[in-house]
């Protein structure tokens, strides 16, 4: 098993901390994003989609896209859990992953892709024709992050966790998705004490570093 990855970017290290939580060390092929690595033919011929993280199996299978990657890995190393352990457990958690990407690293992304000159032309990760910056895209990035920090802090103001009282991938995400706004000024606020308290536990876990 083997992970296209890349060192600093958020997706892939949501990957290498659900492994490191798994306490599981896998061959890792470094791609370079900036370098546009992932838009040339050899990343292609591996994932037409360009994307990173994609997990290839030692039967040559790939998997891309993060929760199925962790979903796979979940199923077959099942402890320690970090997807669930029964039917409501599982909805709930998948439920609140799904909150962190749509309503946090989506905006993120906006922001972060809209806005820096190195993807000017490159505004959708993946795509390798010229996609071009929208500043107004940015913008409701910069919104979209305003809603989610205020709706996490109202969250963990009731919740140990992201996804309740048991730490889970949707930690992770958040994690990673905390520390990608850092890139574009945007870490947690410092009055949300709340995610504050979170933000300190998750990040003190030695998989933080992965
Ligand atoms: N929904 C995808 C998102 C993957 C993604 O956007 N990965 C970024 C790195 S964080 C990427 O591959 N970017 C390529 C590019 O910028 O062209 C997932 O969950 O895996």
């Amino acid at each position: 098993m083997r992970l296209y990855d890349c060192k600093e970017a958020p997706n892939p290290r949501r990957v290498r901390i659900f492994l490191k939580e798994k306490r599981l060390s896998i061959e890792h092929i470094e791609i370079n994003i900036r370098a546009g690595d992932n838009l040339k033919p050899a990343f292609l011929a591996v994932n037409p989609r360009g994307l990173i993280p994609t997990l290839e199996l030692d039967d040559g299978t790939l998997i891309d896209e993060v929760v199925a990657i962790c979903r796979y890995i979940e199923e077959m190393h099942p402890t320690p859990v970090l997807m669930g352990t029964d039917a409501k457990s599982k909805a709930l958690i998948e439920s609140r992953n799904r909150h962190v990407e749509i309503d946090g690293i989506n905006a993120m992304t906006d922001a972060f892709r809209n806005s820096v000159p190195i993807f000017a032309k490159r505004a959708i990760q993946g795509v390798v024709e010229e996609t071009l910056a929208i500043p107004e895209l940015c913008q409701r990035g910069h919104a979209g992050i305003t809603r989610f920090y205020d709706a996490l802090n109202k969250y963990l103001s009731t919740h140990e966790f992201v996804a309740g009282s048991q730490f889970s991938i949707a930690d992770i995400s958040a994690l990673c998705a905390v520390d990608f706004a850092a890139w574009i000024k945007r870490s947690i606020p410092e009055e949300h004490e709340h995610t504050q308290r979170w933000y300190a536990a998750v990040s003190a876990r030695e998989s933080s570093r992965a």
